[in-house]
């Protein structure tokens, strides 16, 4: 079986309500994608061999999320130069404060390029992915451009209620 363009990674199975929402960008724009639940600090030795399986098969970026201290992308952009995409998760404390900030201030050398918070940054990591992936793939950026229409479109078409 050929090996998924984007890695999708998340530091816990309590992730995958807001990493879904990368994994469904990805697939409503027919990308492949393989995504796991790998922790950089429970589980170091399978994220490292998932990394490298996944770069070997030719995958061309990961998205990774996390929440808390959460170093999963930074420990994924250690071991491989592919594009890392950061989605902070909210956490039960800090509302994912903590994780956006954990991200976001990589030292420098090791970039990851963080998302918001949630819901609209896992989404956005996944059309970022696309996007990315639409540099070398026209058929994709085609797909891009008519989503970002029909976006338009809709807000084009927005009624406000009239004041009685
Ligand atoms: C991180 O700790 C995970 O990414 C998760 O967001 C957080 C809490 O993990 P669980 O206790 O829900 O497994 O590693």
């Amino acid at each position: 079986m050929k090996t998924p363009q984007v890695g999708i990674v998340m530091g816990s199975a309590n992730d995958w309500d807001i990493m879904q929402h990368a994994a469904r960008q990805l697939k409503d724009f027919g990308v492949s994608y393989e995504a796991r639940a790998l922790s950089a600090h429970r589980t170091p030795d399978l994220l490292f061999e998932w990394i490298e399986k996944m770069v070997a098969g030719g995958a061309k970026c990961f998205i990774a999320g996390a929440g808390g201290a959460a170093h999963l992308a930074g420990v994924v952009a250690a071991k491989t130069t592919l594009p890392v995409l950061a989605v902070p998760i909210p956490s039960k404390h800090l509302q994912g404060l903590d994780s956006l900030l954990s991200m976001v201030q990589m030292p420098k050398g090791i970039p990851v390029a963080t998302f918001a918070i949630g819901d609209a940054g896992s989404a956005n990591a996944g059309l970022f992915a696309v996007a990315m992936l639409a540099l070398a793939d026209d058929k994709l950026a085609k797909r891009l451009q008519a989503f970002r229409k029909k976006q338009a479109d809709a807000i084009r078409a927005t009624k406000l209620p009239e004041l009685s």
